[in-house]
């Protein structure tokens, strides 16, 4: 029989590539998009027409039940959320609401429409913050070091206790950084790869940048997919770290994506405290066992690969600005 899907956050980086690969499983997908005035498509652009859209609003709790009646889901993916860490000390209440409170809308909606539902959480690994061991798994404490680690805390945790309170089969996958040529340009790794293509075209002179040091476990988003759905097929819900094991600083992200381009990047990064943190996560480095041993789960894409692969993605979509 067919399996149902919904996933929010749909229009998405994970969104996207979550969607291809249930479609390509042969999945009915449905996927929650907020109604916009000018509509955000270009990540789904290409599968827009096998996708049954609903719209629907994390904050808005009986868009989500009717999102789980339409749909019928039998798994649903939570994916929605206000994602980016530096707006999150801007906007700390919406963020509180949508990233924490919006996961209890979510697990209630199904709870009372369908608690037979698998349901997935999108965990970060900016719960482990200002990290007390390293590498970390699941079993490492919390220590989130901005609004958005906070309210994903909650959200992590809410979801253990549906899981324990309700029976239900909600899982949380932990996930360390994940990119790709869908990235939203604000996180440093496209800020980086699309500034790099820009200043190779002639369309910028210098790019501003926060902390060079930050050491993150950086991922390519459409191998990370695959382990959430790997998530929801198990005999018992359980929680999953999923990292590469490798990681590397902010700066040899830099150096990576200006050599592709044949720059040196000395030439043009300048550091602009703007984009320094009022509290940063030093470092990131995830030990993903338990999901290699248990979900068979393994990463494809390497680091310079998947660097690569985002300024050759930006070199293509700006080259018809060159000057
Ligand atoms: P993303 O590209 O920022 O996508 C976020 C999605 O959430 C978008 O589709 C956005 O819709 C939607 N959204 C935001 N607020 C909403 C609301 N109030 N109601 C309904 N939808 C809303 O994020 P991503 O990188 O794909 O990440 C997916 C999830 O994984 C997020 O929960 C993120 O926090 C988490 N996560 C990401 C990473 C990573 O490295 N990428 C790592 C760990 C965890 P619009 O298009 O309308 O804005
Ligand atoms: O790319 P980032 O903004 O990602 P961050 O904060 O690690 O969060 C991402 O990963 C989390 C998983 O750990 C997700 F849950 C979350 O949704 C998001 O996807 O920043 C990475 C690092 C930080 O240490 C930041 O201070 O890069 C440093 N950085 C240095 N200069 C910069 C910049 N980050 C940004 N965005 N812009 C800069 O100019």
């Amino acid at each position: 029989m067919t399996k149902s899907a919904l996933i929010t956050g749909v229009t998405g980086q994970d969104g996207s590539y979550l969607a291809e690969l249930l479609l390509s499983k042969g999945y009915k997908v449905f996927g929650l998009r907020r109604r916009t005035s000018t509509p955000i498509m270009e990540n789904v652009e290409h599968i827009k027409n096998e996708i049954e859209f609903i719209e629907g609003d994390l904050l808005d709790q009986g868009s989500l039940i009717s999102a789980i009646r339409i749909s019928n889901a039998d798994e649903v993916y939570n994916l929605a959320a206000q994602s980016f860490v530096g707006t999150s000390w801007e906007q700390s209440v919406l963020t509180g609401q949508v990233t924490g409170i919006g996961v209890t809308n979510m697990l209630e909606a199904v709870r009372l429409t369908k608690p037979e539902a698998r349901f997935y959480q999108a965990s970060s690994s900016e719960m482990f913050g200002k990290v007390v061991e390293t590498p970390q798994k699941e079993t490492t404490p919390f220590y989130p070091r901005s609004p958005y680690g906070v309210a994903k805390v909650y959200g992590h945790w809410i979801t253990v206790n549906y899981r324990e309170s309700f029976d239900m089969y909600a899982c949380s996958g932990i996930l360390f950084n994940h990119e790709s040529p869908r990235r939203g340009v604000e996180f440093v790794t496209r800020k980086v790869t699309d500034a790099a293509a820009r200043i190779k075209l002639g369309l910028e002179k210098e790019l501003r940048m926060g902390n060079l040091d930050a050491k993150r476990d950086w991922g390519f988003a459409g191998d990370y997919v695959k382990a959430m759905h790997l998530m929801l097929q198990q005999e018992y819900a359980d929680d999953y770290v999923i990292s590469t094991g490798e990681m590397h600083t902010v700066q040899e992200l830099v150096e990576i994506a200006f050599n592709y381009v044949d720059l040196n990047w000395k030439d043009y990064v300048i550091v602009d405290p703007k984009f320094v943190r009022p509290a940063e996560v030093d470092l990131l480095l995830g030990d993903c066992t338990k999901a290699k041993q248990k979900l068979g789960w393994e990463q494809k894409v390497g680091f310079q690969q998947l660097v690569q692969m985002m300024v050759e993605s930006d070199l293509q979509k700006l080259s018809k600005y060159k000057v």
